[in-house]
């Protein structure tokens, strides 16, 4: 079998989305997602240019070959661009491998660890009563586990919330620039616990909880926070600083039990292995996406489970369904799989874009046991939604000074 053609889509279903279909001399095809949230086109172009031209005429089977060829061969390693390109070229051959066995992914992986995967929806809300009634309805609906994530009163929008406006992770085309909104630390810690709080009060203890910072705080700031969440016994606290310098998760680690997730924009294993190997997190949120695809992810996973870190992939509304799926079949083998975040079956749009055969019942996802990845992409459908240019927003405090957003 050799590979014929890779087709790369940029399309704006919903939001937008880079989607690959290597196609293979005889028929089988495999699909991919290289969407890179704010910065599609750099993926479509990497693919287009400097990747797609190297793979004609090779055989996909072998799919950690052209993972070495890629990664190693550019010379220019690592790199959001680079690593989601290869994401997706890595995630349409494991489709195509599967396809041509005429088995599920997570077969080929080792086979499933467990019935189905756990999933944690986001409980987003102007206010706190807004997160509790979300928080509510989603524990009715069977989630387990939770995000929760509220506006500060009187800013100008905060993380999962957009003041109001349109949803943070909705396509924001209609503004010419990125989103500003305002953080004041002070006032975040101020009103956090406050949220959890009310969660416990209202809802009790089994509901697993957790929340996302965004990369906002200070090192000790950060320590604070995990100290003053620690009565609500959070599932984990995510990205609370930067893992630029991975040595200040020490700082965090000694002063709070509170376990600690990072990694959806780690591109390689070296992003994480001084958290990982040092038991500095519990919880590694790589994606196979912008980590550069399964082939690595799986071995991400195994160096984890050395540490007793576990396994949550990223899974925001910018990872389409085909990256979806591939975390699915991932989460079904790693033995060290935690939690994955799942943010719903998306627009009726997407649907007629994305083919994906998938059920959510009682907290757990399940897939059908179709070959491959089991999802497929309507080239005809996408088409009919164009590109449209979307920044994520950024931040600055109230001073005007550039912060993280
Ligand atoms: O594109 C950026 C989003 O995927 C990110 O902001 C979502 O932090 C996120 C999360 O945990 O889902
Ligand atoms: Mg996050």
């Amino acid at each position: 079998m050799k590979i014929t053609a890779i087709k790369v889509f940029v399309n704006s279903v919903s939001r937008n989305f880079v989607t690959i279909k290597i196609i293979t001399d005889e028929g089988t095809y495999g699909v991919g997602d290289g969407t890179l949230n704010g910065r599609e086109i750099a993926v479509v172009k990497y693919l287009e240019e400097h990747i797609a031209p190297c793979l004609i005429g090779r055989d996909p089977s072998q799919i950690e070959d052209i993972w070495q060829y890629l990664f190693k061969g550019a010379y220019w390693r690592k790199g959001p661009v680079t690593m989601t390109a290869i994401g997706a070229i890595d995630m349409a051959l494991w489709d195509i491998k599967g396809k041509v066995a005429g088995m599920p992914v997570y077969q080929l992986l080792g086979g499933k660890s467990r019935k189905g995967v756990t999933a944690y929806g986001h409980a987003n809300g102007e206010s706190i009563d807004e997160v509790m009634a979300t928080l509510g309805s989603m524990i009715e609906e069977g989630y387990k586990v939770v995000r929760l994530q509220s506006a500060l009163p009187g800013a100008k929008g905060t993380y999962g919330t957009m003041g109001g406006k349109k949803n943070y992770y909705e396509l924001q085309s209609d503004r010419p620039l990125p989103p500003e909104l305002e953080w004041n630390t002070a006032k975040y810690m101020n009103f956090v616990p406050e949220l959890f709080r009310r969660a416990r009060a209202e809802y009790g203890n089994e509901i697993r909880l957790c929340h996302d910072v965004h990369n906002r705080l200070t090192p000790i700031e950060a320590a604070r926070l995990g100290k003053l969440l620690e009565p609500y016994d959070l599932l984990f606290l995510e990205d609370m600083v930067p893992a630029d310098n991975q040595d200040t998760f020490k700082l965090i680690r000694q002063h709070t039990t509170t376990p600690l997730a990072i990694g959806e924009i780690f591109n390689t294993v070296w992003d994480a292995k001084d958290l990982i190997q040092n038991q500095l997190i519990d919880y590694c949120r790589m994606a196979v996406s912008h980590g550069g695809g399964i082939t690595p992810l799986r071995k991400v996973a195994d160096f984890a489970a050395m540490y007793n870190v576990r396994m949550a992939p990223h899974g925001a509304p910018d990872l389409s369904p085909i990256a979806c799926a591939a975390h699915i079949h991932f989460d079904l083998w790693a033995p060290n799989f935690a939690v994955q975040e799942f943010v719903g079956f998306g627009t009726p749009a997407m649907n007629s874009v994305f083919k994906f055969d998938l059920k959510f019942d009682d907290g757990l996802l399940y897939i059908t046991d179709a070959p491959g990845l089991g999802v497929d992409f309507d080239e005809a459908e996408a088409a009919k939604y164009p590109y449209k240019r979307s920044y994520l927003p950024v931040n600055r405090l109230e001073d005007g000074t550039m912060w993280g957003w």
